[in-house]
């Protein structure tokens, strides 16, 4: 049995995504953070740093949502990891970079819409280093189909779950038509539509 902690959006749908991809049936409960429910002793047995998404599968209980998509695909289906050794890491290369890079720039400017307090100065730097980084991702993307090379992969449904932040922090993409041909072309896939519906 799985059992996946966490709603549908942010770093939730990394895990929703992969189990789609892979056809397993799993269960969810929901942790509402705004009643505290990510704090309590039974929650923090499955994932002690009290955040969410984490799931709960055989008896394992696993949290970070690029390591539950990476576990994943490794246990049930590892070509999702990429064809090779080098396509693998050159997948996990981008996704992390973006998660590093791309994700605190997102989290920055969506920061004073999570908390309602307002931070003008945050939400300029995080476009200013938006306009920075984005460049690198969209000349990458020019030269490959996917973030591993020429397959879909766990890199995909980690780096376009973050560029999902884009939509949420209302950041227009449209000056990075390979990226966001890239993002398209990872939404159009069943399990993303299934993920995102519930
Ligand atoms: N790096 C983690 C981030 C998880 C995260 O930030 N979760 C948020 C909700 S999207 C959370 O649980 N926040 C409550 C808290 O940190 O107390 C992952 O990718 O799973």
């Amino acid at each position: 049995m799985i059992t996946l902690y966490g709603g549908r959006g942010g770093s939730s749908l990394r895990p929703h995504w992969m189990l789609n991809e892979l056809g397993l049936p799993y269960e969810t409960k929901s942790v509402e953070l705004s009643k505290g429910e990510h704090k309590t002793p039974e929650f923090l047995a499955i994932n002690p740093a009290g955040q969410i998404p984490a799931i709960s599968i055989d008896g394992l209980a696993l949290a970070e949502s690029t390591v539950i998509a990476h576990y994943l695909a490794a246990k049930y289906k590892p070509e999702l990891l990429g064809a090779t050794l080098e396509e693998q890491a050159k997948g996990s290369q981008w996704a992390l970079w973006i998660l590093l890079n791309v994700q605190s720039a997102f989290h920055k400017i969506l920061m004073p819409k999570w908390t309602g307090v307002a931070d003008d100065a945050g939400i300029a730097a995080g476009k200013e280093k938006l306009s920075q980084i984005l460049p690198t991702l969209e000349a990458y993307l020019g030269t490959v189909t996917y973030l591993a090379g020429q397959n879909f992969t766990v890199a995909d449904v980690n780096g376009v779950t973050t560029f999902t932040y884009a939509r949420m922090a209302e950041y227009d993409l449209s000056n990075y038509p390979n990226i966001s041909a890239w993002m398209a072309r990872c939404e159009d896939r069943a399990a993303y539509k299934a993920a995102v519906a519930g």
